[in-house]
């Protein structure tokens, strides 16, 4: 049975493993590195080891280090969380030869997914369709000219050991062909160390569309519907929502039964994402994503299901608590990604301390963050303050309440990217919910939008700073003259209503 266990993460993916261990009665354990000493997720957890020097390579990164935290302490599983070694099959060996259980599929379930001709290979040989394009890898140019013969312009080269966008390239003529493989190839090895590339048709504006599921070692495999991840810049997603406006109930049944029959073929186990380019009606399969995913919340606003307890559960190896007769879609939910960025500077990171923060709240609202005033966002991670999730009983009233929810967060001290999201919010085409993964780069007018919502926003900006601006001359007046203490004490003796 599951004791204990180290959470080989940091931040606000930390914090939500920490609170399902919690409600599950189990001890959990921080690693920490020199720049999250203070962190929230640290002081949260039951106990706290720390792990090295800040960059990654030093702490999140080290294999070693961390075997070694888990067998220090006496953790009978690890959660890696997403990033970092969530995915890396080299990881889940060393947890496997160590007899601590990664929380996540096996090192060879890893591999075989890491590996995108061998998903690829796989996934046709299940019956799930795949982006046409080439069986196994592509070396030279007569080979690629064939394929291209066959499958027609644009085609698109992707690095097999890559994912997330990095070293694909669009081919749109026979002429670029030649130069365009040399040099993928060549980004392919260096960037992955695995020169191999392949090809798949292009498919110009889809839509991005991921079926969450659940697999345990009972051989019960469920999946909790869809989200549209199609709001992304240069591959980072920036808002996601379940379900996908674009998906009908019958879809949505042959969809996650193929997500499922997927799973079951490669016997996954814990919880994933099967990930899909969706098209002129048709959908086909694109890679499948084997770990606790960022966006994992919006599904969970909606089904009501705590998808990081069930991982858990599926690792100490009992059943699903539920089956998929059990699992309802109720309403919409809607994710932002809140960063320390500056959407007018290219969106260039903007780590540094909060020198105020205010979270929103209400009915509908969920904020999963690893932050608090006074903190600093570390400029050596990735600089996201947090996920703000708005649950509605229809995507009209999600996309109301997150206005609402973006107009009542509070951030001061660095750039964040919160006026990008009330123009995406306002956008016409995302309120009619006419999406594909190219929204950002076709809605030009989006900068200026922004800049427009700040300038209406400007009274409010005016009152909060006031506010924040008033206290600290307060507090400064009150340090001085000794009255901190005694109002202090006043106010304990007094009636909890006195102001
Ligand atoms: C594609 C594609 C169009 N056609 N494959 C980008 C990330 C990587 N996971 C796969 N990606 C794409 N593959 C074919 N055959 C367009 C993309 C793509 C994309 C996919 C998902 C989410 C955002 C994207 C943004 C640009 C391009």
């Amino acid at each position: 049975m599951i004791k204990k266990i180290l959470v080989a993460n940091r931040g606000e993916i930390a914090v939500r493993v920490m609170r399902a261990c919690r409600e599950l009665g189990i001890v959990s354990v921080a690693a920490y590195s020199d720049a999250d000493a203070n962190a929230i997720f640290t002081k949260y957890a039951n106990e706290a080891f720390y792990l090295g020097a800040s960059h990654a390579a030093d702490s999140y990164l080290n294999i070693g280090k961390i075997i070694k935290v888990a067998k220090d302490c006496g953790a009978d599983a690890i959660h890696p969380g997403y990033g970092f070694l969530s995915q890396n099959p080299n990881f889940a060996y060393a947890c496997e030869r160590a007899g601590i259980k990664f929380i996540g599929p096996s090192s060879k379930v890893l591999s075989l997914m890491g590996n995108k001709i061998a998903s690829r290979r796989e996934m046709k040989k299940a019956g799930v369709p795949t982006v046409p394009g080439t069986e196994g890898q592509v070396t030279d140019a007569s080979q690629l000219k064939a394929v291209a013969a066959e499958i027609g312009f644009p085609l698109m080269i992707k690095p097999s050991g890559g994912g997330g966008g990095i070293g694909m390239t669009v081919v749109n003529s026979e002429h670029e062909l030649e130069h365009a493989l040399e040099s993928a190839r060549s980004i392919a090895n260096s960037t992955f160390g695995l020169s191999e590339v392949y090809i798949e048709k292009y498919l110009p504006q889809p839509r991005h569309i991921e079926f969450q599921i659940l697999a345990d070692t009972h051989g019960n495999v469920v999946h909790l519907a869809e989200r549209e991840c199609s709001i992304q810049r240069r591959y980072q997603k920036l808002v996601e929502e379940c379900p996908s406006p674009a998906i009908t109930p019958e879809l949505r049944r042959e969809m996650g039964k193929i997500a499922v029959r997927a799973a079951k073929w490669v016997h996954y186990e814990g919880a994933g994402t099967i990930e899909f380019l969706f098209a002129d009606g048709k959908f086909y399969f694109l890679e499948a994503n084997t770990r606790i995913q960022v966006e994992h919340p919006a599904t969970e606003m909606v089904t009501g299901i705590d998808i990081v307890k069930e991982q858990i559960i599926i690792a100490d190896g009992k059943p699903l608590s539920f089956r998929q007769r059990d699992v309802r879609q109720n309403g919409w939910a809607i994710e932002c990604r809140i960063n320390a960025e500056d959407p007018e500077n290219n969106f260039a990171p903007s780590p540094g301390k909060l020198r105020h923060y205010r979270s929103p709240g209400g009915i509908g609202v969920r904020v999963d963050s690893g932050v608090h005033t006074s903190y600093s966002i570390p400029h050596v991670y990735d600089p996201m303050i947090s996920k703000l999730i708005v649950w509605g009983r229809d995507r009209q009233e999600a996309i109301l309440r997150m206005r609402r929810a973006l107009y009542e967060y509070i951030v001061m001290g660095v750039k964040t990217n919160i006026p990008f999201h009330k123009a995406v919010m306002e956008n016409p085409r995302f309120v009619a919910g006419e999406l594909s993964t190219h929204f950002i780069t076709n809605e030009t007018t989006l900068l200026d939008d922004m800049r427009r919502i700040k300038e209406r926003e400007k009274p409010l900006e005016e009152k909060l700073s006031q506010i924040f601006e008033d206290k600290r001359r307060v507090a400064a007046i009150a340090a001085a003259t000794h009255v901190a203490q005694l109002y202090a004490r006043t106010r304990q003796a007094g009636s909890p209503d006195q102001p």
